[in-house]
């Protein structure tokens, strides 16, 4: 596939003032007539090339007459038209096949409905079209379909008319105010429940809020639309942005490639982040049901109202309105709280948002697949929807925020609509807008620099060395930063050399007995100081420091970088007992149980007796009996680091000495500490209060998992018992899937396989929760690919539908180290990676990227993962997708 390059853009030759379409909906062939009012907006008039793929054209049409085969080009993925009047319209009739279209993109059906899915690509599936995001226009859409099937159609905007025709048919006519590019276009049809509410907005206006899923579902939705009310009012309190739809919809679909789609006013979502119960969902659900309903919600404005003028500008919206839904989430943990304790709450929502930074996106900057968080080129947009262009995106944002300040950010943001209001534009006209508000703070300042962080792939490194002298009571602070190459940087020679890149790194100092130490630092005194990091090197001197200070370091994670700085275990424990700043505490206890985890990894490699350090677990006791921490954030600070971030920490990687390792490491955790845990568990277990997703109580059972866990990991006389218990009574999903999760990794008897067999009885009609049923399996320790072979053939399981192959593939190949990384797990991966490209191009290219990292293995699984790479590039007819990705990887 050619490559497309942010540097080849080219505005639109055409205005288009107006979209009518006209949908005669079937499954196996729906009719689109789409009429489309063009206007010239370049200086000339030139060739209309229109995008379209997999379509059947009927019939064209200019100005009313039609055109003959020799009038225009009907190329594989374009169609070219000559027009020759500056203002014209064209009709174009042409036919799909829902039913046939297995990509999930474009016009599909999904549980005997119709749904569509445009971003980036796929309006062009739907009918010609100059489908890219700087063309916007407004649309009109009339729905025809079969009634008893098709009860219900919708598309954006506001309702204007419905009736019904002869033939058990019916229709419905939409229009949307708004203009928008054909991305955010959207056509659902079906037989749906419906959970609505009428709102105010803070302007008095009425919005109808809905919220549609499947039959019989209706007592799942309740979560979904208070999360979705929630998510209006925090727009305006926080942001000041107002809903400017009379009718916003969220309809819930079973085979969705991603979370969810914001389409404007319809938005499509993945039913795993609508349907909520407390039978059926976990706390961790009803959070990311919170996510990404307010994600979704937010990107009204942060991608509707100002959309991305190109692909390549796709952080633009997602960076942002990351960075937005990560705010919300965080305010709701800390609703009702102050000071310290709300502090605390949002810390959790931070501790996680890093976590899941480090773990995907961290690796992707140092592969071959690292880009900018605006790339420079790419051969598939879908590929590029990374969590580089989404977290790291959000980072970039954070540390915005950080720089102007909370007031000050606002101040951008609405600059930023001042200006652009209605408009397609780029991740610079952002910076710009929030720059003009830091000048004004910060007079002769600029973000000339912070600018790079856009066109500059790779993970910053940052080393700290720190000098006291007693003698005048005086601490030296210097910070150097690196930005080494990374991905195809690395391939030029010489490797080029990259600029510094400005880095707000929030710092504060603790004294020998963990007391804050303030810091003066321009002008003001404070325990936690951000220093402004835009040279390779720079040093700043505060003076009043009484004492040799130990140093708590990119405090709130401040950036998105790694920081190098040799520690003494001891300090470590300091800061772990001391840090005012959860989130930094959290860190150090993390690093501390890296360095045990480490070593223990090195012992089993060295083939020597692994040694647990007592003060480590000194350590631990100490936080486990501390009794000033929520237990949200206790059972943050007491996880130990999953395998694969351990995994990413070894140099070459060695999967099977970090399983060794971690489960050596929880099981001498547990056996030290037995009673605290067993304390723990039983002073964390809520009784008959009814369940409730609020972050106390779900802390609590986060908590308690984390403790049952420990004690069957030591194989506790009580743990088993206390496992199946929770098991069998559980009166919610958190419960029984805690106790279940504790059976399958580490119960040795037969009744943690009855348990599985009693879930699935008990659940099967529930799509949802039947994926947690195949991902346990998926990521049980025991798991073989024999075992994944014969789950693939269960009648439950289906490659199809991407929330099922997900819950299986992508989690045995992801989160399965011990089952993966054997020569027969190689050869499964390449083997699914395949077959899904059969049918599903963009889940196959995700599922292609489980081992770009290939080369930090060591052997054999280098060679191995090697072989397997080669085995998936040879096949003829690849999607462009997957071999985009592999071509990467094997560069
Ligand atoms: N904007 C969508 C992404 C859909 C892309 C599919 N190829 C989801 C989101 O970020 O809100
Ligand atoms: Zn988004």
């Amino acid at each position: 596939a050619p490559t497309i390059s942010r540097h080849d853009y080219q505005p639109y030759p055409y205005r288009l003032t107006q979209v009518t379409l006209d949908f005669d909906l079937d499954p196996g062939q729906t009719r689109v007539q789409a009429q489309l009012q063009f206007e010239q907006a370049a200086t000339s008039l030139q060739p209309l090339v229109l995008n379209g793929q997999d379509l059947q054209l009927e019939s064209l049409a200019l100005n009313g007459r039609a055109l003959t085969p020799e009038q225009y080009q009907l190329n594989d993925d374009t169609l070219v038209v000559h027009p020759d009047t500056g203002t014209f319209t064209l009709e174009i009739t042409s036919l799909c096949q829902p039913d046939k279209n297995t990509s999930l993109m474009g016009l599909y059906v999904s549980g005997g409905k119709l749904f569509t899915q445009c971003e980036a690509e796929g309006f062009r599936r739907i009918t010609w079209f100059p489908d890219r995001p700087d063309v916007m226009a407004r649309y009109r859409v009339r729905i025809r379909a079969n009634k008893q099937q098709y009860p219900l159609l919708l598309s954006n905007g506001n309702l204007l008319e419905q009736r019904d025709l002869a033939d058990g048919r019916h229709e419905a006519i939409w229009e949307d105010p708004h203009p928008k590019p054909s991305y955010l276009f959207a056509l659902v049809a079906g037989s749906f429940d419906c959970r609505e509410q009428t709102i105010k907005t803070r302007s008095g206006r009425d919005a109808l809020l809905q919220v549609y899923s499947d039959v019989g579902t209706y007592n799942k939705t309740e979560w979904a639309l208070d999360c979705l009310t929630r998510s209006v009012k925090w727009d305006e309190s926080r942001f000041n942005l107002e809903l400017d739809l009379d009718r916003f919809m969220i309809v819930a679909a079973h085979d969705f490639n991603m979370g969810a789609m914001e389409n404007k006013g319809l938005n499509v979502f993945n039913a795993a982040y609508v349907l909520a119960d407390a039978d059926t969902a976990t706390d961790a659900a009803y959070r990311a049901i919170e996510a990404v309903i307010g994600h979704e919600y937010f990107h009204n404005w942060t991608g509707n109202r100002v959309t991305c003028r190109d692909w390549f500008q796709l952080s633009l919206k997602e960076g942002l309105t990351v960075f937005r839904d990560q705010e919300f989430s965080a305010d709701m943990l800390a609703q009702g709280l102050d000071g310290a304790e709300a502090e605390s709450a949002r810390a959790v929502k931070r501790i996680d948002d890093v976590s899941t930074l480090r773990l995907a996106q961290f690796p992707e900057d140092a592969g071959p697949m690292a880009h900018p968080i605006r790339p420079e080129s790419y051969q598939e947009i879908g590929n590029f929807y990374t969590a580089t262009v989404y977290e790291k995106g959000a980072e970039v944002i954070r540390m915005q925020h950080t720089l102007l300040g909370e007031a000050g950010f606002q101040a951008g943001l609405a600059e930023y609509f001042r200006r652009h209001d209605g408009a397609a534009v780029t991740c610079d006209d952002f910076v710009s807008a929030m720059e003009s508000v830091y000048a004004k703070q910060n007079p002769g300042k600029s973000f000339d620099i912070f600018r790079r962080w856009y066109s500059q792939a790779g993970t910053p490194r940052v080393q700290v060395s720190l000098s006291y002298a007693a003698e005048d009571q005086t601490c030296t602070v210097t910070l150097r930063q690196h930005n080494p190459p990374v991905g195809i940087e690395k391939l030029s020679t010489p490797p080029q050399a990259k600029p510094p890149l400005h880095i707000p790194f929030a710092l504060g100092l603790l004294g020998q007995d963990g007391q804050a130490l303030p810091i003066t630092h321009e002008g003001k005194a404070a325990d936690t100081i951000v220093l402004d990091l835009c040279h390779e090197e720079q040093s700043w001197t505060f003076t009043q420091i009484p004492e040799q200070p130990i140093p708590s370091l990119l405090r709130r994670f401040s950036a998105p970088v790694i920081v190098e700085f040799d520690r003494s275990n001891a300090d470590l424990a300091l800061l772990t007992r001391h840090d005012s700043d959860p989130f930094a505490r959290w860190e150090a206890a993390q690093t501390l149980a890296s360095h045990q985890l480490l070593a223990l990894v090195q012992a089993f490699a060295r083939n020597t007796a692994p040694e647990v350090d007592p003060h480590f677990i000194g350590t631990w006791r100490s936080l486990l009996n501390d009794t000033s921490l929520t237990a949200a954030y206790k059972a943050r600070v007491l996880s130990l680091p999953s395998q694969r971030e351990l995994l990413e920490k070894t140099t070459p990687m060695d999967p099977l000495g970090v399983v060794q390792a971690s489960r050596y490491l929880r099981v001498e955790l547990g056996k030290a500490l037995v009673e605290p845990w067993l304390a723990t568990y039983h002073a964390n277990t809520d009784g008959d209060t009814p369940y409730q997703p609020d972050p106390a109580s779900s802390g609590r059972r986060t908590l308690k998992n984390l403790a049952l866990n420990y004690l069957m990991a030591a194989q506790h006389p009580q743990a088993e018992q206390l496992a199946l218990a929770q098991y069998y009574d559980a009166r919610n999903m958190t419960d029984r899937m805690g106790g279940l999760s504790a059976l399958v990794h580490y119960s040795t008897s037969t009744e943690c396989g009855r348990a599985l067999d009693h879930f699935y009885e008990q659940w099967q009609q529930d799509a949802l929760v039947i994926d947690k049923w195949f991902t346990l399996q998926a990521v049980a320790p025991t798991t073989s690919v024999e075992k994944i072979r014969a789950l693939m053939v269960h009648p439950a399981f289906s490659m199809r539908n991407p929330n099922r192959a997900r819950a299986l593939i992508f989690q045995f190949c992801l989160n399965n180290l011990q089952g993966i990384h054997t020569p027969e797990g190689y050869a499964f991966w390449a083997d699914q990676v395949l077959a899904l490209d059969q049918t599903n191009p963009e889940i196959a290219a995700r599922l292609a990227r489980a081992f770009d990292n290939w080369a930090r293995f060591g052997q054999p699984q280098r060679d191995a993962l090697h072989q397997a790479l080669e085995h998936i590039r040879q096949q003829p007819k690849l999607s462009p997708n997957v071999s985009e990705i592999i071509s990467k990887a094997l560069n």
